[in-house]
């Protein structure tokens, strides 16, 4: 392992730090209080959040990972030309790891936010795929995702763009659309995407997914905080506040929030603000689709649906879309 040398890197997040903490500032001044949800990774959330992954009311990557065992074949053939292969919110690059084993792209192309792990995961993989080039592209994509530069690299070789695990959930419509219609623009002609959507069911399922026994969703949610005390120089209190998982039927999506327990105020930097017994902060918002809800929003993006995977129980879907 030490003489492979380390992976290529690019680094595409621009330096916009007080953009940044203006954002952040602003939105826990606004009336509804808010935090952007790419917060909650950090070194520990990262832990949790794997934690959650394998928790039992966690269905959606227990479930989709299935579809892509069980499916595996059919997907590969559906799969034009996978030479280039772009893993959006690739974290430690586990399930395109899982694909290497069905696929042989000639390239692999990680995008994350965090770029020491982004590194250090794609030096473990370069190391077991000795053929395949890896690259990293350090980008927070929420904002804007350019690879037209990387791809035309490889000009020959139309991408396939991977976006498991019902990422875009996090996104209102709106702006999924946006993301959605980035991506078709760097498809080109040929190029397609895979990507996983958690589906519509019944409450309990969802709020249970959200709001596990054994308290670690809580421990996730509560473990922003931490991370904006140190963006921000504030002092939020985590025992001052109370997890709490809401799902909308009106607009799909499960809301965490983080309810004050009792009225408080805190230090926002050279500002603070009060909380109200009851107020909230928005956490993270989670959209889930029906199967026709989610290929129309593909279509209006400029995409063809061209297949649908499900598990039985049609909870949660994989398409392949092609521009
Ligand atoms: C990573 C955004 C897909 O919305 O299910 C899991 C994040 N939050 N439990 C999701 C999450 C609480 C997750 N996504």
């Amino acid at each position: 392992n030490i003489a492979t040398p380390l992976p290529r890197l690019e680094n595409l997040l621009p330096p916009d730090h007080d953009n940044e903490y203006q954002q952040l500032l602003d939105g826990l001044l606004q009336p509804q209080a808010r935090i952007n949800p790419k917060y909650f990774y950090d070194d520990t959330g990262c832990e949790l959040f794997t934690r959650i992954c394998e928790l039992e009311e966690y269905y959606p990557t227990r479930t989709e990972a299935a579809i892509f065992e069980r499916c595996a074949d059919d997907i590969s053939l559906a799969l034009v030309n996978h030479a280039q292969w772009i893993d959006l919110g690739c974290g430690d690059c586990s399930k395109s790891r899982r694909w290497l084993q069905h696929i042989a792209p000639a390239r692999l192309i990680g995008v994350d936010i965090a770029g020491d792990f982004l590194q250090s995961c794609l030096a473990d993989i370069a190391h077991d795929h000795p053929e395949l080039e890896c690259i990293g592209v350090v980008s927070d994509f929420t904002r804007r995702l350019d690879l037209a530069e990387l791809l035309a690299e490889d000009r020959a070789s139309p991408p396939v763009f991977f976006y498991p695990g019902s990422s875009i959930g996090n996104f209102t419509r709106p702006d999924a659309l946006r993301l959605l219609r980035c991506i078709r623009q760097q498809c080109g002609a040929r190029g397609q995407l895979l990507i996983g959507i958690d589906l519509v069911k019944p409450s309990p399922i969802l709020e249970a997914a959200y709001d596990d026994a054994e308290g670690v969703t809580a421990a996730f949610n509560l473990n922003v905080l931490s991370m904006v005390n140190q963006l921000l120089h504030a002092d939020f209190e985590p025992a001052n506040f109370v997890h709490q998982a809401v799902y909308d039927r009106e607009q799909n999506r499960i809301e965490m929030r983080l309810v004050a327990k009792h009225p408080h105020r805190v230090r926002l930097g050279h500002t603070e603000r009060h909380f109200h017994r009851g107020e909230y902060i928005l956490t993270e918002y989670s959209h889930k689709y029906t199967t026709d809800g989610f290929s129309a929003l593909l279509a209006e993006a400029g995409f063809h649906c061209q297949h649908l995977w499900t598990d039985p129980q049609q909870w949660f879907g994989v398409f392949l879309a092609e521009s």
